[in-house]
């Protein structure tokens, strides 16, 4: 019961904050995290990891957080950043790997004052966006695919804090450290921490969460797919895109299928098994 409320705790997307209902802002609505299991919560807003990806002609910018579409917005942006290049070399928006993305260190910042201070346009003038995941799928999607199923990282005997398939033994470090983390006592931050840390610590979100559209993220199996894909054509379009360019985008994404979605994999299932319990 108490592990239950710390794992729904620390993933909680905060609602609270006064400018997030700002016409631009959406977030994603939750009732955990409310009330007495207030005190269990971590502080929202702390300055944390914030990756951003720009496209200087359509003055787009969207900071990703990681999670699988990330490395898809961050290739449409790599697209719309240079789009007879992106074609010249080759690449398409859903094969282009994080590791060897075409964009790496062209159009990638960590601040949004240094994007101001590079291109002279104020964060105003910018389509800020980005896809934020419900809290617990998040937690649950990472933990799967991170601390079970991810092999690239098993020479790492402590990658997870070596927690290997125990839920509770993952949740208390990680918590521990994220709580060490907002006191000061741990300043940097690590593969873990990137994944598992609140999303609304991203994309410094403290000072700049007004000027965000703000998607709310579905699996390709879910039933808000499809309305997903039209709220990020919106943006495109938002920002200057021309529709045929919108549509070649998302009908791209459409068709491809993410053999990495945990969505339906029976690992999924169990874990989120092992949560309801938990929560109950
Ligand atoms: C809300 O936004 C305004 C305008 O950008 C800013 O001055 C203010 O500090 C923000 N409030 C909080 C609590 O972050
Ligand atoms: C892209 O593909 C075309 C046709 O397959 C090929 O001729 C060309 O060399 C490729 N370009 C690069 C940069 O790989
Ligand atoms: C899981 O980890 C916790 C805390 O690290 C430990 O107390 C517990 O015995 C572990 N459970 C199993 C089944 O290994
Ligand atoms: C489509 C896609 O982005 N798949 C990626 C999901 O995340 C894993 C691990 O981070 C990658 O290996 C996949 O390529």
């Amino acid at each position: 019961m108490i592990l239950a409320l710390i794992v729904v705790s620390f993933l909680v997307f905060q609602r609270n904050h006064p400018n997030i209902s700002q016409p631009k802002a959406k977030s994603i609505t939750s009732s955990i995290c409310i009330g007495n299991d207030r005190k269990n919560c971590l502080a929202p807003f702390k300055r944390f990891d914030s990756k951003y990806r720009i496209s200087r002609k359509y003055k787009l910018l969207s900071c990703v957080i990681e999670k699988n579409m990330s490395t898809i917005l961050a290739a449409i942006i790599c697209f719309l950043f240079d789009e007879e290049a992106f074609q010249q070399a080759n690449r398409s928006i859903t094969t282009d790997l994080y590791e060897e993305r075409f964009c790496k260190n062209k159009n990638e910042y960590f601040t949004a004052q240094q994007i101001v201070k590079d291109t002279k346009i104020s964060l105003g003038d910018w389509t800020m966006f980005t896809v934020a995941r419900d809290p617990i799928d998040r937690f649950l999607s990472g933990y799967v695919n991170k601390c079970i199923l991810e092999t690239k990282r098993n020479r790492y005997p402590n990658k997870c804090y070596g927690c290997g398939k125990n839920l509770s033994c993952f949740v208390d470090k990680q918590f521990e450290r994220a709580q060490k983390y907002v006191t000061g006592k741990i300043r940097q931050w690590s593969y873990e921490d990137i994944h598992f840390y609140p999303q609304n610590w991203h994309c410094e979100f403290h000072t700049n969460i007004h000027h965000y559209h703000i998607v709310q993220y579905a699996t390709d199996t879910s039933e808000r797919y499809e309305k997903m894909l039209q709220e990020l054509a919106n943006i495109l379009e938002i920002s200057g895109v021309n529709r045929n360019t919108v549509e070649k985008i998302t009908k791209e994404i459409r068709e491809s299928r993410t053999a990495h979605a945990t969505f339906n994999s029976p690992q999924r299932a169990q874990q989120q098994t092992t949560l309801n319990l938990l929560r109950h």
